[in-house]
């Protein structure tokens, strides 16, 4: 093989590596969003975290919630948690969670999911307000 033949291969090769790339997501591709950065203080609030495809930008419906925790950690106040309960309802891709918010401040929601036909997890981590 001279060093065109060898240059063209190896073109061919890397084109073939980012049509691989392009047809298949990886756990990586995808990430949560807050609908609303904000809350009220108070008992039941609803919190709305959306789960995106960050390659397409539509939301991934049907995603298995698994871990879910809400504390005061962005505050200095980990050990200051709350409960959360998953609140059926919302648009498809959007999954939807009740807590009570004892403080004004930030709060830090963290999460897993698992998409159908990925392997891995998705992990996020996102701050809420919540203000008077
Ligand atoms: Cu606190």
């Amino acid at each position: 093989m001279n060093r065109l033949n060898l240059a063209r291969a190896l073109g061919a090769a890397l084109f073939g590596f980012a049509l691989i790339g392009i047809a298949r997501a990886d756990i990586k591709d995808y990430e949560f969003k807050l609908a609303e950065p904000t809350v009220t203080v108070g008992k039941d609030k609803i919190v709305t975290v959306q789960l995106l495809n960050k390659k397409t930008g539509k939301p991934v419906p049907d995603a298995v919630i698994f871990a879910t925790r809400l504390d005061m950690a962005p505050d200095g106040m980990a050990e200051m948690a709350t409960k959360t309960v998953r609140e059926p309802g919302g648009e498809p891709g959007s999954y939807r969670f009740k807590a009570a918010f004892g403080m004004e401040g930030r709060w830090l929601l963290s999460l897993g999911a698992k998409v159908q036909g990925e392997t891995g997890t998705v992990e996020g981590k996102l701050v809420i307000t919540a203000k008077k």
